[in-house]
């Protein structure tokens, strides 16, 4: 088998990759190890910055994000037992996020898929890259018993943070800067009504907690736990109390709990690798980075690492040109690690860290109190939220 661009990984680098190709005339074939149910049955994230939003419009996928999205002007921010409102759309100029869950957004991007009839090979098992520093690339896999190779002239590897692309670089061709945190997120999901329409960010002794949700009707809660922790450990009850306890007293009495449909416990990590790109073989989403979620931005990068990519795979093929190949990996880089700063900062400001004490708190709230009072430090914090315009 033949294709122009074999994608490894069907998670959101991938589908949206794959539509924006498939817009501009050049044929991809998917390779996902998992099965599209579970794929699906991952509660990931729920911010969309504007770059994603006109993204996924530009990949003809954005009626239903538009249409039940629930768009957000601003957030809370709750610290010393009150809330405070950073008014993101004043500090910004008017830009805004989407509150949508990345299930709904790869449910689009597949079903899009399926009514262009184009090819995703689904429950892929033993998917290896070869040959990505010739001209001749190819991907391997076993499917249904039988086992094929998928010749192409590029290989776009979104095969997220496990994956086998970034593995199969010789280890002296890349770098790994990582940090990883001594917490976890432990997160429920429920069809009860979300305790506010914004969101709330918390701070307190207890440790971070995190009210999001999908809908009027369907919440998102996180509360920051031990990463050894096991989910055995939390009952929804549990869950609820230790929630509410992190919460100020009106949102405590509005709080509607309820059995959760979804609960998991997320390592908190901040991870990059260098470059993104190996002769033939290209990096994208999470398979390069990994950003802890107190920003949500994972998503979002993935959108931005997927722009760059099909813009320079459409000036390869349409221009005969290079230059977006050759400069593909720089330009990521420069905005990953400018989230990369974002979403640490704002995990180090939220969360409890075993070694930072009392001390450690109380500049916390310090840093806070600047932050709502300061219309400089607010702008700051707005300004990276929504998300940096791409270059
Ligand atoms: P994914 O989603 O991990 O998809 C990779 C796909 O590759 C497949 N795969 C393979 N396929 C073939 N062969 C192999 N050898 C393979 N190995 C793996 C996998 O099965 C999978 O289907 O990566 P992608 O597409 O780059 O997307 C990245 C996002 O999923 C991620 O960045 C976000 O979910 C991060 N994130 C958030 N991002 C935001 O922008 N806003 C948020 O609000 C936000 N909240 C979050 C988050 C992530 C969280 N967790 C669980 C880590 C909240 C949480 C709790
Ligand atoms: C979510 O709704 O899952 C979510 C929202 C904001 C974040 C992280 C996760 O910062």
């Amino acid at each position: 088998m033949r294709t122009q661009v074999a994608i490894v990984g069907a998670g959101p680098s991938g589908l949206l990759l794959g539509q924006l190709l498939h817009k501009a005339g050049i044929d991809a074939v998917i390779i996902e190890r998992q099965s599209a149910d579970y794929v699906l049955s991952r509660i990931r994230a729920g911010v969309l910055e504007q770059v994603t939003m006109d993204l996924l419009d530009e990949a003809g996928v954005g009626q239903r994000m538009h249409r039940e999205g629930l768009v957000h002007g601003g957030f809370e921010l709750l610290f010393k037992g009150a809330r405070h409102r950073i008014d993101m759309q004043a500090l910004t100029g008017g830009r805004q996020v989407m509150v949508y869950g990345q299930t709904e957004v790869t449910r689009d991007l597949m079903d899009a898929r399926a009514a262009a009839g184009l090819s995703t090979v689904y429950g892929a098992s033993e998917v290896s890259v070869h040959d990505f520093d010739g001209e001749r690339p190819q991907v391997r896999y076993t499917s249904q018993g039988q086992q094929h190779e998928l010749s192409c002239d590029f290989i776009a590897g979104c095969d997220g943070f496990h994956g086998v692309c970034r593995a199969s670089v010789p280890a002296g061709a890349i770098t790994e800067f990582e940090k990883v945190y001594p917490f976890g997120w432990l997160g429920v999901l429920a069809d009860v009504p979300p305790v506010s329409h914004e969101l709330i960010y918390a701070n307190t002794e207890r440790g971070f907690a995190l009210c999001s949700m999908r809908s009027a009707t369907r919440s998102r809660y996180y509360v920051q736990c031990p990463v050894s922790d096991s989910l055995s450990r939390w009952s929804d009850d549990a869950f609820w109390a230790e929630l509410r306890l992190r919460l100020d007293p009106q949102a405590r009495e509005q709080l509607v709990t309820g059995p959760s449909i979804e609960k998991s416990i997320a390592p908190l990590r901040s991870f990059v690798a260098e470059p993104m790109r190996f002769g033939r073989m290209f990096l994208a989403g999470d398979a390069a980075h990994i950003v802890p979620p107190t920003g949500a931005k994972g998503l979002n990068l993935a959108a931005s690492d997927v722009k760059y990519l099909s813009t320079a795979l459409i000036e390869h093929y349409r221009d005969k040109s290079a230059a977006g190949i050759d400069s593909y990996s720089e330009r990521c880089l420069r905005r990953v690690w400018r989230a990369e700063r974002f979403s640490w900062w704002f995990t180090s400001l939220m969360h409890q860290f075993p070694e930072a004490g009392g001390f450690g708190q109380k500049v916390q709230e310090a840093e806070l109190d600047y932050l709502v009072n300061s219309n400089a430090a607010a702008t700051a914090l707005a300004e990276n939220y929504v998300g940096l315009p791409l270059q």
